[in-house]
């Protein structure tokens, strides 16, 4: 009778063992608690069943060995529990060791910087900042400007056509074509925006780009206003700095000049992203053609002015010592994180 019984107890041992090796969710593990030590139906209960059909002497025997497999039941169950839940933080449990995440910071982008800072200075002389449509008539973009009809310019192979008349804008001239229409002088504005020609991508092209441009028109405008505010522009944008103006040509302007400052790199003393000569150019201007006021209907007898045109995305490659145009177009966070202010 008693080595029955031991034996029933040994083989119940042997049982719970591997019902709790095989669990392998917290789930199974309880059923397999409930199976083994339920107060009910457990098979440990059932077994106790048969304790009283034992001799005194042989229950001894039997019932040290009943405490004894209970005892290690409920140890390999607490054991597994433990291992259990190691495994599931395994995938679950926050990494302290991993770097935390940083907050997201935007950013002005260089070309942006460089407008607003063209604004700022220009604002604090009374000029204000006007827009306009980026696609326009072929009157507002060259005609009202003075071109004349046969001009490169205008041709297919250079500008964005949309329509036999419409295009894309290819500088920022017809937003003051259309201010000078609407208000009478004075005014003082700059008309930033984008502009679009028809260029390959490369290092200085981009066939979309950022302009500013800004005029004064009033009477008594003379080229002694041009050179003496767009000095004054070039010492406040770039520090105190030499500047040179060079005669140039552009139809809606007479005369026409360029502005050079002093190369930012070498200051002067020739290095190569001046190409030796220790200036670099930063704008064009001049005296607002006759023509274009009396397109606009302004009395170009009574009035003058002068306008000047720059492209930020040079001036911010001339200040940051950007290789290539491409880097300020085409979005890449690598880049742009380097200079976002
Ligand atoms: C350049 C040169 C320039 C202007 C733009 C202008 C506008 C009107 C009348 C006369 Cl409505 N002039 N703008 C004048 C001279 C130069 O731009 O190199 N731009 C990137």
């Amino acid at each position: 009778m008693l080595d029955q019984f031991l034996q029933a107890a040994e083989a119940l041992g042997a049982r719970a063992s591997a019902l709790i090796t095989e669990a392998a969710t917290a789930a199974d593990l309880e059923s397999a608690r409930n199976r083994l030590l339920g107060r009910k139906n457990g098979e440990l209960v059932a077994l106790m069943k048969d304790l009283p059909r034992l001799s005194p002497d042989e229950r001894k025997t039997a019932g040290a060995a009943v405490n004894r497999i209970k005892s290690a039941i409920e140890e390999s169950l607490l054991s597994k529990t433990a291992s259990l839940a190691v495994e599931s933080e395994g995938t679950s449990r926050t990494d302290l060791t991993m770097p935390s995440r940083q907050r997201w910071k935007g950013g002005r982008h260089p070309v942006t910087v460089v407008i607003e800072e063209i604004q700022d200075i220009f604002r604090e002389i009374g000029f204000t900042v006007a827009l306009g449509p980026e696609a326009e008539t072929e009157w507002y973009n060259f005609g009202a400007l003075n071109f004349p009809s046969d001009h490169p310019a205008m041709d297919m192979h250079d500008t964005l056509y949309l329509t036999d008349d419409v295009l894309l804008r290819t500088h920022t001239s017809p937003v003051q074509v259309r201010t000078l229409e609407q208000h009478a002088p004075p005014i003082r504005i700059l008309a930033p925006g984008n502009v679009y020609r028809r260029d390959f991508f490369d290092a200085s092209h981009a066939p979309m780009f950022a302009q500013i441009e800004g005029f004064s028109v009033d009477e008594g405008i003379s080229f002694v206003d041009l050179k003496a505010t767009l000095t004054h522009f070039a010492n406040r944008f770039f520090g105190k700095t030499r500047t040179r103006f060079r005669p140039s040509f552009f139809p809606f302007t007479e005369p026409s000049a360029e502005m050079d400052v002093e190369c930012q790199i070498c200051h002067g003393s020739g290095c190569a992203s001046c190409k030796q000569t220790g200036w670099m150019e930063i704008l064009g201007s001049g005296m607002v053609h006759p023509n274009v006021l009396r397109a606009a209907g302004v009395d170009s007898e009574r009035y003058t002015g002068w306008a000047f045109g720059m492209g930020p995305a040079r001036i911010a490659m001339l200040r940051y010592a950007i290789p290539d145009i491409r880097l300020l177009y085409d979005s890449d966070m690598r880049f742009l994180s380097q200079l976002a202010e």
